[in-house]
Formats: C-alpha cells, sequence, structure tokens
C-alpha cells in the first residue's frame, strides 16, 4: 500500500487493527487529549475521534505512538525497532536528495477560503493539559518558508497557538532554521510568506522534526525516503510550494516587527517553560483544505508518545546520516532513546578500528547537524552491543569503563526547553561523553566469558531431549 498522505496511512493502520474510531461524543478541551495520553501510556492503537463537540472534522492521535506505526509510516513491516528503522533511512538517503514535483491540480485545492471566511477558531484545535496556554492548531503541523537569498525551502515543526479567526502564534526558537530566514526577511524590511502544513505524507512531520542539515529541502530528504518525489502545488499566493495531498493549510505572512505572547504548552521535555518572551505570529491570508479534512494532534508532553518516538527515529536517522557523510567507519549502529525525549542522550556502537576511534565517533556526534543541539550525553559501546540493549550497556558501564578515563565533559549548544537549566540562560549545556569501549590500544585486553561453539550447537540439536522450554 503507497503512502502519500495522511489517509493512506490511516488506511493502513486501520488494515493492520490501529486504528480504533471513538465515536463517542468528547470535549477537544481536556477530554480529547486525556483519552489520548491514557490509550498512549497503556499502548493503546492510534485514535481518531469522529465526534468532537461542536465539530464536524475527525481529530487523528496516537498516530505514531510505536515501532509499529513508525515501521508503517516508513513502509517497513512492522517488526524492527528504531535503530533498524534508522538504518533503512539512512541506505535510502544514500541514493541522493530528491527534489518535489510541481502538479497543477491539488485535493488540497478542494476548498478555498479568503476574506471573511477565514476563521481559524472554526478548526477542532484542542487544548491538551490544564496549565496549557490555550488551544494549538499546530503540534503537528509544519511550516512551509523559502530562503529570501538562496531560494531553500525549510519546513519545520514549531508549535502553533490559536489566537484570533486570522492569527495563529508560531514558536520558532532561536537559531532554528525558520528563525535564521526570518532573520534574512528582518533584515530587508519585508514579510515572510509562511504556510503551516497539516498532514500530507506523514513523513514530512517526521522530517520537519529533526536537525536537517541547514540549506536542505526536508522535501528533497522526504523524496529520497520515498524513492519518489513530493507531489507539490506552487501557490499563486505565496509562491510557496505546498504538498498537494495536505489536508489543511494556512496560508500568509509572518511580519519580523509583529510578535505575540505564546504559550505555555506542557511540552515534550514532561514540563512547561519559564521563557516568557514575544514570539512570532502568522497572519492567515488564505485557508486551504481538502474535502472532509481531518486534523491532526500530538500530545507532546511527558514521554513517551508520539513526539518522542519520532524525534527518536528523525534524531537517530539524520544523525547517523551525519556520521555516514563524515565518512567515519565503524559505526554500526545509532539510537537516540525515545525515553530521552527523543533528543538528549546518544548511543553509538562502533566497530573500533583505530586508537583513538571511539573519541573521534564522539566528537563526530557532538559536532554534527544532527546531534550538536541540546546533547546531554553520548555513550559510546562496542560493535557486540546493540545500542537499544540495556542489558549490554549497563554491562560494558560496569565492565568496560573507568571513570577516570572514559570521561569526558564539555559544553555546547543547549535546548532553550531544557528543564535542567536556570530559566533565562538556556543556551549552553554542559555534556558528558561516556566511552564504555574496550580501549583498542590495549595489548592485554580483558578475555571474555565465551560457549563452547560446537558444544553450543550440539546441545542446541538436542534441545528437546531435556525436557526444557524452546528456546
Ligand atoms: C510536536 C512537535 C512540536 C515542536 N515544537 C517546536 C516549537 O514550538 N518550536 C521549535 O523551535 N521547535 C519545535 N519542535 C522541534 C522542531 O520541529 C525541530 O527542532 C526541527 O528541527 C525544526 O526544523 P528546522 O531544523 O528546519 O528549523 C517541535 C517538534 C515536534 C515534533
Ligand atoms: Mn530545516
Amino acid at each position: 500500500m503507497q503512502i502519500d498522505d495522511l489517509r493512506s496511512y490511516l488506511a493502513a493502520l486501520e488494515a493492520r487493527g490501529q486504528l480504533h474510531r471513538v465515536t463517542a461524543p468528547i470535549d477537544r478541551d481536556l477530554e480529547l487529549g486525556h483519552v489520548a495520553v491514557l490509550g498512549e501510556r497503556s499502548g493503546g492503537p492510534a485514535l481518531l475521534f469522529e465526534n468532537v463537540t461542536g465539530f464536524q472534522i475527525p481529530v487523528l492521535t496516537s498516530a505514531l505512538t510505536t515501532t509499529e506505526r513508525l515501521a508503517v509510516v516508513l513502509g517497513e513491516e512492522p517488526g524492527p525497532g528504531i535503530p533498524e528503522l534508522s538504518r533503512f533511512w539512512v541506505q535510502r538517503l544514500a541514493s541522493g536528495l530528491k527534489p518535489p514535483e510541481a502538479v497543477d491540480k491539488a485535493p488540497l485545492l478542494e476548498n478555498v477560503l479568503t476574506g471573511s471566511e477565514i476563521d481559524v477558531t472554526r478548526l477542532p484545535s484542542p487544548k491538551l493539559y490544564p496549565e496549557d496556554g490555550g488551544r494549538f492548531f499546530g503540534t503537528t503541523a509544519y511550516l512551509v518558508v523559502r530562503d529570501p537569498e538562496s531560494g531553500w525551502i525549510n519546513l519545520g515543526v514549531y508549535r502553533m497557538q490559536e489566537l484570533a479567526p486570522d492569527r495563529v502564534a508560531v514558536q520558532i526558537l532561536r537559531g532554528k532554521h525558520a528563525d535564521m530566514i526570518l532573520d534574512h526577511y528582518r533584515e530587508r524590511g519585508e514579510a515572510m510568506p509562511a504556510a503551516a502544513i497539516m498532514g500530507g505524507d506523514p513523513l514530512l512531520f517526521l522530517a520537519a522534526s529533526s536537525f536537517i542539515g541547514h540549506g536542505v529541502s526536508e522535501y528533497d530528504v522526504v523524496g529520497a525516503l520515498r524513492g519518489r518525489p513530493v507531489e507539490v502545488w506552487h501557490s499563486d499566493l505565496s509562491g510557496l510550494p505546498l504538498p498537494a495531498r495536505a489536508e489543511i493549510v494556512l496560508e500568509g505572512v509572518i511580519d519580523p516587527a509583529e510578535t505575540c505572547r505564546e504559550g505555555p504548552l506542557g511540552e515534550y521535555t514532561g514540563y512547561y517553560s519559564f521563557e516568557d518572551w514575544q514570539k512570532p505570529m502568522l497572519k492567515v491570508e488564505r485557508v486551504l483544505h481538502r474535502d472532509d479534512p481531518i486534523f491532526w494532534a500530538c500530545t507532546v508532553g511527558k514521554p513517551v508518545n508520539d513526539i518522542h518516538m519520532l524525534q527518536s527515529l528523525a534524531r537517530t536517522a539524520s544523525l547517523w546520516n551525519d556520521l555516514a557523510e563524515q565518512r567515519i567507519p565503524g559505526i554500526e549502529s545509532v539510537y537516540v532513546p525515545p525515553e530521552a525525549c527523543g533528543w538528549f542522550w546518544i548511543v553509538v556502537s562502533l566497530r573500533q578500528m583505530y586508537a583513538g576511534h571511539s573519541a573521534q565517533a564522539a566528537a563526530a556526534v557532538l559536532a554534527s547537524s544532527s546531534g550538536h543541539h541540546g546533547t546531554k550525553g553520548v555513550i559510546i559501546v562496542d560493535h557486540d552491543i546493540a545500542p537499544d540493549d540495556w542489558a549490554g550497556i549497563w554491562w560494558a558501564l560496569s565492565t568496560r569503563f573507568d571513570a577516570a578515563r572514559s570521561v569526558r565533559v564539555e559544553s555546547g549548544r543547549s535546548s532553550q526547553l531544557d528543564p535542567s537549566l536556570p530559566a533565562g540562560v538556556r543556551t549552553t549545556t554542559g555534556r558528558v561523553v561516556l566511552d564504555a569501549c574496550v580501549p583498542f590500544e590495549w595489548a592485554d585486553k580483558p578475555r571474555e566469558v565465551k560457549l563452547d561453539t560446537d558444544t553450543e550447537a550440539r546441545v542446541r540439536a538436542r534441545w528437546s531431549e531435556f525436557g526444557l522450554p524452546p528456546l
């Protein structure tokens, strides 16, 4: 089944019994989010709320909560864990970026709302947590903008709060790609054309959620991942390429001179930020949507739910890809655990080939486009341990690791949302490398306890004789 938009993805989930339609009435304020969070905590299916009180439009949540669902997004068979899914991602990117393809007709154009028809408050934007500052249109929405200097098209997920019928706040954190691009418009004294996209190929949401290199378009990455170009319609209003099969698009401008108060929102760290700064705002000039659009929300909040899973996959994959592009040999596997918010800790499994190799790998992670931001710790293990094998990692930290030799502390770019840093000074963070590899240069390496290969094969073959449960 080809997945090229949210609907084909939902059909694929439904065919696997991974989608549940909630027909009972539900309030989009708190109730909807609470059902979703409790369902996610119990490993439940994706949810399509079809009876949101006061709205015709259904709301989708929990679309990406499990590795099985992430595999479906990638078009892989459910089964492999996040490191293996990331390996597919890296392998597909190796064939080169694929720019999008322009189309004249787009399902997105089935409904075009302008002037007094524009009313964002008619969409079922939910309020998720009691201390949230309002209702959020965008928790899965990504912003498409064009750099006025290079023409680079960037897609980034920045949360969007409903403010007024034609206004949504867009929390573009400092230093993110849209922030750099907005600066270029500010220097020119111009407003930035921008489009907030909900839906389309779910891989667009994944790619727009992670650090992909400066100057690289997330459209081209998704084209490479799919092995076919993303279909885009070039807007006659903003000039921006919009995913032809998106559900809902808010088109307009972000005026660098106009700012607003926004938030808070229960963030993916499991905390609220103290940051109280003026944030950019999208002035909506046109709304486009498909017939019977689907509204897609993500609960964000405390790990583990959709955002941590998708960040784990997208960050693992883009970091691994960066290491591949740096041509560091011996990278067996990479993992950014969802429990670490899908962001703050990174584990690398390395096949050492020379002295200093593990130090090089750790330094490369911390200097990479994908791994430099917010990272608080890197654990390097030898290739016999998978990066998501916690038992193996504990064993390595216990038997191959000496704090006096194996720890390096430095500092680097932090996340503005990192609650372990004091409010107002969340610019840099300490970061630690835990090198749990046996030093390559040791002539006398510790001898590992192993089974005898022949005897193991023999007793495995005779296993049924022993009256024990199958291996
Ligand atoms: C659900 C969700 C919400 C997010 N909210 C924000 C946000 O409000 N502000 C922000 O700067 N990044 C946010 N991010 C992270 C960005 O999407 C991520 O840093 C991405 O790399 C931004 O794109 P860019 O690298 O092209 O700037 C969010 C990610 C997800 C998945
Ligand atoms: Mn980007």
